[in-house]
C-alpha cells in the first residue's frame, strides 16, 4: 500500500496499474460483442465531462438526488444516528456528501474513487471546508476486493453510494458488490444508496442523448484515453455515440458504433470492426423499488427508510443489515 503525504489529506493510493487497464481493454475488445468497462471513462477529461453532464437540463438524475438529499438531510442524520464513519463509493467531486455533512456530522469521511486526481482535489476541498472532519481518501477500483485500512476505531460504518452508480453494474455484479460492502460495514453498519427509478423511456433517451453532445463526447473520450495510455490508433471521427433503452433488461445501453469497416490497433494488437459493429461501453439499470429491495436483500440488507421526489424519478434508501447479513468478517472488500 502506497501512501502519499500531502496536506491537508493523505491519499491512500490503491489505484489499478496501467497493465490492468491494458489487459481489461484487450480482453474486452476480443469478445464477440466488443465491450469496455464504464469505470475507464474517468480520466481527467472524463471526470470533467461527467461533471458537466450532471448539470445538463436533460440529466435529471443529479439534481433530483441532490434535491432529495437537501430536503431530507435532517431525517437522514436522525436515521443514521452518531457517531459514524461515512464511506463514499465513487465519490467523484464529493458534491453530494456536502449536502449531508453538517446534518450528519460524521467523525470520519472515507471517499473511494478510481480517479485519483479528482479524488485528491475534492477530498482536500472537503478537509479545508469541514476542518472538524477526519478525511481519508482512498484511490481504488472499489468493484474489486481491496484492503480497507484499519482506522482502529469502533465507529459505526455507513456506506454512502449515491448517483445511481450501482446501476452501472449488472444485477448479479451489483449483488456481489453489495455483499462485499456488507462485509466491510459490520453488523451495525448501514447503506445509504441512490438509484434511478424506471420511467418513461423518452425521458431516459433524452438524458443519455443530450442536445449539447456531452454524453457523446464522454463516451468517445474512452477511445481517446485508450489512444493515449495504451498506444491505440482509434480515429474518433469513425465512431458514433449511441444510447438506447433496452426495455427487456430495463437499462440504458451505451455503445460506440463503427461508421465503416476498419481495423484499429491497441498495444500492438489489431481489432477488426465491420460498419455498424459496436463497442458496448455502459449499462445504466433502472429499478422499481421492490426490485431494488429484492436485490439488496440478496446481500443481507433490509430497507429502513425511503426518500424520493414528487415525480418518482429517483430514490434514496437507507438499508441496515439483517441478522443473517454479512458481519465485518474481513476488513476488506
Ligand atoms: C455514473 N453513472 C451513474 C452515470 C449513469 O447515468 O449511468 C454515467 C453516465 N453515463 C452517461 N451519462 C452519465
Amino acid at each position: 500500500m502506497m501512501v502519499h503525504d500531502a496536506m491537508p489529506v493523505r491519499l491512500i493510493d490503491l489505484a489499478p496499474a496501467v497493465a490492468d487497464f491494458r489487459s481489461e481493454v484487450l480482453v474486452g475488445l476480443s469478445r464477440p460483442q466488443k465491450s469496455l468497462s464504464p469505470k475507464f471513462f474517468y480520466d481527467g477529461e472524463g471526470c470533467r465531462l461527467f461533471e458537466a453532464i450532471c448539470d445538463l437540463p436533460e440529466y435529471y438524475l443529479t439534481r433530483t438526488e441532490m434535491d432529495i438529499l437537501t430536503r431530507h438531510a435532517g431525517d437522514i442524520a436522525a436515521a443514521l444516528g452518531a457517531p459514524v464513519t461515512l464511506i463514499e463509493l465513487g465519490s467523484g467531486s464529493s458534491r453530494k456528501v456536502r449536502l449531508l455533512l453538517d446534518a450528519v456530522r460524521p467523525c470520519r469521511y472515507v471517499p473511494l474513487d478510481i480517479a485519483g486526481e479528482q479524488l485528491f482535489e475534492s477530498a482536500s476541498a472537503i478537509a479545508r471546508d469541514y476542518p472538524w472532519l477526519d478525511v481519508s481518501p482512498i484511490c481504488v477500483d472499489y468493484s474489486q476486493p481491496f484492503e480497507f485500512p484499519d482506522f482502529a476505531d469502533d465507529l459505526r460504518r455507513i456506506a454512502f453510494f449515491p448517483g445511481s452508480s450501482i446501476g452501472n453494474f449488472a444485477p448479479d455484479e451489483a449483488a456481489t458488490l453489495l455483499r462485499t460492502v456488507a462485509s466491510l460495514l459490520g453488523r451495525d453498519g448501514g447503506l445509504l444508496i441512490g438509484y434511478d427509478l424506471k420511467k418513461d423511456p423518452a425521458v431516459l433517451h433524452r438524458a443519455y442523448n443530450d442536445a449539447a453532445g456531452l454524453t457523446a463526447a464522454f463516451n468517445l473520450n474512452l477511445l481517446r484515453r485508450i489512444n493515449r495510455e495504451l498506444e491505440g490508433d482509434f480515429d474518433l471521427g469513425r465512431f458514433d455515440h449511441s444510447a438506447h433503452f433496452a426495455a427487456a433488461d430495463s437499462r440504458i445501453e451505451m455503445h460506440l458504433v463503427s461508421r465503416v469497416d476498419q481495423a484499429v490497433g491497441v498495444s500492438g494488437q489489431v481489432f477488426e470492426f465491420a460498419a455498424g459493429e459496436s463497442i458496448h461501453t455502459e449499462n445504466s439499470y433502472k429499478y422499481g423499488m421492490d426490485q431494488f429491495i429484492g436485490l439488496a436483500a440478496e446481500a443481507g440488507f433490509r430497507p429502513l427508510e425511503t426518500w424520493t421526489d414528487p415525480g418518482r424519478l429517483f430514490c434514496v434508501q437507507l438499508f441496515g443489515l439483517d441478522s443473517a447479513g454479512a458481519g465485518r468478517v474481513a476488513d476488506a472488500i
